[in-house]
């Protein structure tokens, strides 16, 4: 008997556990070379170009990924900081139909491209050849993503997958 109670509240003591943590971001301002954009740490390659691959290994060498953008709010937020001279920039970003053609994912974190993140018209696949996806920076579409060829050599945003640091609350 006495067992079996002992069995129950651990249980119960383990479970009150598992519900009373929060989770928070470590870092705050910006960290050289990544700035603070939102709720995110980015690197904004403005001066070397590279093609999809080229660009996932720099942001690595750095110790992040090629940028996600999980919601709309996300690419607003990098549209706002953007400068306007950069129009027409394009800008890889992790989204990529390698894995399964047709289905596009951000390759960071395994999530797939919302909706409305989406160029009007795109993704097109034009030419049945465009796997990788790139932020058009104020085309006349707007702000958008387009899927495009991955050997186009063009520049790139990492950003820092955020470490967090998990704490028990009470
Ligand atoms: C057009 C359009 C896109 C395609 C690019 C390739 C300029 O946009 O068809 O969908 O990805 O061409 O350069
Ligand atoms: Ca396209």
């Amino acid at each position: 008997m006495l067992l079996r109670y002992t069995g129950v509240f651990a249980c119960l003591g383990f479970l009150s556990l598992c519900w009373a943590y929060k989770v928070t971001p470590i870092i705050g301002d910006d960290v050289y070379p990544f700035v603070k954009i939102g709720n995110g740490y980015y690197y904004i390659e403005n001066n070397k170009r590279a093609n999809w691959y080229q660009a996932y290994i720099a942001c690595r060498k750095m110790g992040a990924e090629l940028v996600s953008f999980e919601t709309r709010e996300e690419l607003d937020a990098m549209d706002a900081y953007i400068p306007i001279e950069y129009s027409l920039r394009q800008y890889w970003t992790s989204g990529t139909d390698l894995a399964v053609k047709g289905m596009h994912v951000w390759f960071s974190n395994a999530e797939p491209l919302a909706d409305d993140v989406w160029y009007p018209g795109e993704p097109n696949d034009a030419g049945g050849n465009e796997r990788c996806d790139i932020l058009i920076y104020k085309g006349t579409g707007g702000t958008a993503i387009n899927d495009r060829q991955c050997d186009s050599v063009e520049l790139y945003i990492c950003e820092v997958p955020l470490p967090k640091e998990v704490s028990f609350i009470w």
